[in-house]
């Protein structure tokens, strides 16, 4: 059972495969790049990786349009590559989740190919498709992520399909049984190559609601990607495209096909305006999802308060839900300039110190253990669609997913021995791994130690948590398993905080610098 719920508490390691490192010479990283560096990520201490998306695709959304569910990119290998990719991540004791990008296809993809040509094709209702209004105007005001109406028209059906984000996109029908059988299929075949679980993409947009506009808001909401003030997404309540009671039928099947694959997991990206109550929702009970990955600190404001009020109000709302904490990924802007830590070190093991010792499963989004800044791209270096359209306001999101910087001195700092499809930044050559492993006061170093530590201590992995409340901007929180209570003091306040604690407490000997003995905060073990 231990084995089987590995999971919970993990750390997992994600992987942009196309940034991480390049065998091939073409400027894209490939898997055998992630195999000739696993030695790299299990040294890390992680439990496990997700690789983002390497499957067939034109690469419109960068593969998360995918045109072939069952097979591996040419671009990034071949499927015996991902064998033995599986097989030597688990001979170092590292679990391998990948992508499912389920709720969309790319519109390249045989099964849309197939629909789009008739209105009475076998697939054709494998894709949302509907008539358009008595004006031809699309069938809602529905909008897309990436910009414009969520509705494409088709001018061989001349009917409407919806797509959630791309053109390219199109939203698959979950409402047809057929569908979630077919996409059932797909998921077993990895389940067969003996992966340990799936990031399941944007998993709340699967199933769509009625054909309804959906009604304005007072107030715009800004998020990630498109959701902006310059666009009308936000101005929107998602009502009817997404979050839909009906999504969780699918989830139930999904979540009874990974029991067949004991020691298997789940976790679910939701994006919606109460994604707490949707990830709780979601994760409740044993036949849903295991977990749900959260939104909530990938905000750009590092206000101490701020950050407690998601996690407090989480604890509250969870029951026996999962939640999977993560400060970046290849969506968002890199924690180390979205929180004003660029080249403040001591600040990022702040920061991955309190990532690390909340409740609940852990992604690492690659170059964090680094402290990566964000790569400041002009407009002509774009390549992200969503920079594009929205630029100058929003500049998209290639600045978070450049090449890892693996030596200072070589040719494209070791990631590919030919023009990168990103730029390096010139900074990245400084905090490259060859450089951070030579000090043993780097991020890296201290990040291992951490990491190394926490997989000592049950408290931080399965414990449950309370937080004190908010003081002198120091977050104060405890993690209770069994025995043992572990205090955990992290000062946001940038100067000396003092705090009183227990007198029975006594500091833990064995803790890494990263929490203890320095002005950023502590762990003391409490009787
Ligand atoms: O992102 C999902 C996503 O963009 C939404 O969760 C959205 O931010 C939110 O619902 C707004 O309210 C995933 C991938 O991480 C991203 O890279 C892809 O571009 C996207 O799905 C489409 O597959």
């Amino acid at each position: 059972d231990v084995q089987q719920e590995w999971w919970r508490g993990a750390v997992i390691y994600q992987i942009y495969p196309r940034s991480f490192q390049d065998t091939r010479g073409d400027g894209i990283g490939d898997l055998q790049g992630v195999i000739d560096r696993l030695d790299y990520i299990a040294s890390l201490n992680v439990d496990a990786i997700w690789l983002s998306p390497f499957f067939p695709s034109p690469m419109k959304d960068f593969g998360y349009d995918v045109s072939d569910y069952r097979d591996v990119d040419p671009m990034f290998g071949t499927l015996e590559d991902f064998d033995r990719l599986v097989e030597e991540a688990h001979a170092r004791g590292l679990r391998v989740t990948i992508d499912q990008v389920l709720s969309h296809t790319s519109d390249a993809h045989p099964w849309f190919q197939e629909s789009r040509e008739s209105r009475d094709n076998p697939k054709a209702d494998w894709y949302v498709w509907a008539d358009p209004r008595p004006d031809g105007a699309p069938p809602t005001n529905w909008q897309a992520i990436f910009g414009g109406s969520a509705w494409q028209w088709d001018t061989r059906r001349c009917q409407y399909y919806l797509h959630n984000f791309l053109v390219e996109q199109p939203d698959l029908n979950f409402r047809n049984p057929a569908v979630v059988e077919a996409i059932l299929d797909e998921v077993r075949f990895w389940l067969e190559r003996g992966v340990d679980g799936f990031r399941l993409d944007a998993v709340n947009f699967c199933t769509h609601g009625e054909l309804k506009d959906n009604p304005p808001r007072e107030e715009i909401v800004e998020g990630f990607i498109g959701v902006r003030p310059d666009n009308p997404y936000g101005y929107q309540q998602h009502i009817h495209d997404k979050t839909q009671p009906e999504n969780l039928v699918f989830l139930e099947r999904l979540r009874a096909l990974l029991d067949e694959y004991p020691g298997t997991t789940s976790v679910g990206e939701v994006g919606d305006d109460d994604s707490l109550g949707v990830m709780a929702e979601y994760t409740q009970g044993s036949k849903r999802l295991h977990m749900c990955y959260s939104f909530n600190l990938l905000t750009e404001n590092a206000d101490p308060g701020h950050l407690l009020a998601p996690l407090e109000e989480m604890e509250a709302r969870l029951g026996d839900g999962w939640p999977c904490w993560a400060l970046g990924n290849h969506d968002v802007t890199r924690l180390a300039s979205r929180w004003g830590a660029e080249g403040h070190a001591e600040k990022l093991r702040l920061y991955l110190a309190f990532l690390l010792t909340q409740r609940g499963s852990i992604c690492l989004y690659q170059g964090e253990e680094l402290g990566l800044n964000e790569a400041q791209l002009t407009f002509d270096q774009l390549v992200d669609p969503a920079g594009i359209t929205f630029w100058p306001a929003y500049k998209g999101r290639d600045g978070c997913r450049t090449p890892m910087p693996w030596q200072a001195d070589a040719p494209n700092a070791g990631f590919s021995d030919s023009a990168p499809w990103l730029p390096i930044p010139a900074e990245h050559r400084g905090l490259a791994v060859d450089q951070q492993e030579q000090d043993p006061d780097s991020l890296l170093n201290a990040t291992r130690a951490f990491l190394g530590f926490r997989r000592t201590q049950p408290a931080l992995i399965k414990g449950d948590i309370r937080y004190h409340p908010l003081r002198n901007d120091v977050i104060c929180l405890e993690r209770r398993h069994r025995g043992e209570r572990l205090l955990v003091a992290l000062n946001f306040a940038g100067e000396p905080r003092e705090l009183g604690a227990p007198r029975e407490a006594h500091a833990l000997d064995d803790a890494p610098s990263m929490v203890n003995g320095s002005w950023q905060g502590g762990t003391l073990r409490l009787p």
